[in-house]
């Protein structure tokens, strides 16, 4: 079993003794890389070090969310400021009204937009609208899409679900399975086949907008466009799941990117500028069918709490300083040398990357779909893994993850981790 300090192997011994798996997330456990996690005790910028005292340069940045890095100083300097005024009231605040001005700018499919604590959150509330709103049950997801652990979504799942080898989890009931229509990504025949036979059921399609939870997968060109047209015609809704992309890949995200109009939208992560956050948004009329305005309930104590909106308007703030320009200058950076270097080493390989997310996958299958995902080569994926811990590079402990570049992040960072790459892929 592989470890990577003492102090962390007794902290997972003791952690386990009182936490299922020693864990508050599955992802956590290197359960995929038969091994065991090294515990944090700070981190700052692109770093962060384990109570053993290594320091490892850290391409996962909290899952999404530290799009500046660890611990910046215009997010705790806000978190000072704005904590002395109260930390949560129940109550509406300014800072609640700022964020959503702010959504609504950026994203123009967005008129009105909900705040909640997470991503899950945010999708599982998003398809109890549409299913309001068109008065309808069923839904489509795609195959190895991840939207969180609501139990219509945790079917054929991607992330951590698919890293426990469990894309169908326990406990979920089967007569909401059931309503959970699921097709392989990418596939038009599958997606028209599904709405011939049952359009006038289908409540919505949710997609991640990237799949960024079995690597990363980009849609064939035209697929987005078919998912927009074919809810249009059969009146479903479509939700984009940018939890992962919205705010990293620019003010839109990919709805920007491809100049789309989905009809919700689902967003986290960087929105809360590292602290727990959600958003649901779209057309005006679809949101008006939330209470306090319509008769679908959803609700949250801590929604909208001035922390996470005065945290979230931080970054935002920041990323509108040619960040996203920048996030892209040190994506391409990284990419090219990787490709150097992989086609030098003539290891086959695929690697997707838009912006500062990207997936190296250990196989020369296409990506199209979590299928192809799934043939890579895993053995050799734990010992890169490994061997890029132990030369204090931090990548997802997880072949199915999507790894992220952050604004602290310099290209000698992104030379240093190829060094790495090449020292380690030469010895492997
Ligand atoms: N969406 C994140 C990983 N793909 C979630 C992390 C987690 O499950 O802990």
């Amino acid at each position: 079993m592989n470890s990577p300090g003492p102090l962390s192997k007794k902290m997972f011994a003791a952690a386990n003794l009182v936490t299922p798996g020693g864990v508050n997330s599955p992802v956590r456990a290197f359960k995929n890389v038969d091994g065991e996690p090294f515990f944090v005790r700070r981190a700052k910028g692109s770093r962060v070090e384990d109570i053993d005292g290594k320091t490892y340069i850290d391409y996962i940045g909290s899952w999404g969310p530290n799009i500046l890095g660890h611990a910046p100083a215009v997010i705790i300097n806000t978190l000072h400021e704005v904590a002395k005024d109260g930390i949560s009231f129940g109550i509406p605040n300014l800072f609640e009204v700022k964020m959503a001005q702010k959504i609504v700018e950026w994203v123009p499919s967005v008129e009105k937009v909900r705040m909640c604590n997470s991503g899950t959150e945010a999708t599982m509330s998003a398809i109890r609208l549409a299913r309001g709103f068109t008065g309808r049950d069923k839904l489509i997801k795609f195959d190895g899409c991840y939207h969180g652990h609501s139990d219509s979504l945790l079917v054929a799942a991607g992330s951590g679900a698919l890293t426990q080898g469990n894309p169908d989890s326990a406990g979920v009931p089967k007569a909401f399975a059931e309503k959970t229509i699921v097709l392989p990504y990418n596939d038009p025949a599958a997606l028209e086949a599904a709405f011939a036979a049952v359009g006038d059921e289908i409540a919505a399609i949710i997609v991640e907008s990237y799949p960024a939870n079995a690597g990363l997968v980009f849609p064939k060109p035209g697929y987005l466009e078919l998912l927009r047209s074919i809810t249009k015609k059969h009146g479903a809704l479509l939700i984009f799941d940018e939890v992962m992309t919205g705010f990293r890949l620019g003010k839109a995200g990919v709805q920007g990117l491809e100049n789309l109009t989905p009809d919700l939208s689902c967003f986290g992560k960087v929105i809360g500028g590292g602290l727990p956050v959600g958003a649901f948004g779209g057309r005006a009329d679809v949101m008006d069918f939330l209470a306090p305005n319509g008769p679908v309930y959803q609700a949250g104590t801590l929604s909208g709490n001035p922390l996470a909106m005065a945290a979230g308007l931080a970054q935002l703030g920041e990323l509108e300083k040619r960040g996203f320009e920048r996030l892209d200058q040190l994506g391409a950076h990284f990419e090219a040398g990787l490709r150097k270097l992989l086609d030098e080493k003539g290891v086959p390989h695929r690697f997707n990357r838009v912006g500062s997310m990207f997936c190296l996958f250990f196989t020369d299958r296409e990506i199209v779909n979590v299928k192809d995902v799934m043939q890579q080569d895993l053995e050799l994926f734990r010992k890169f893994f490994w061997g890029c811990l132990d030369k204090g590079i931090y990548i997802a402990p997880s072949p199915y993850e999507t790894g992220f570049i952050s604004l602290a992040h310099t290209e000698p960072d992104l030379d240093d981790t190829l060094s790495v790459f090449e020292e380690v892929l030469r010895k492997i």
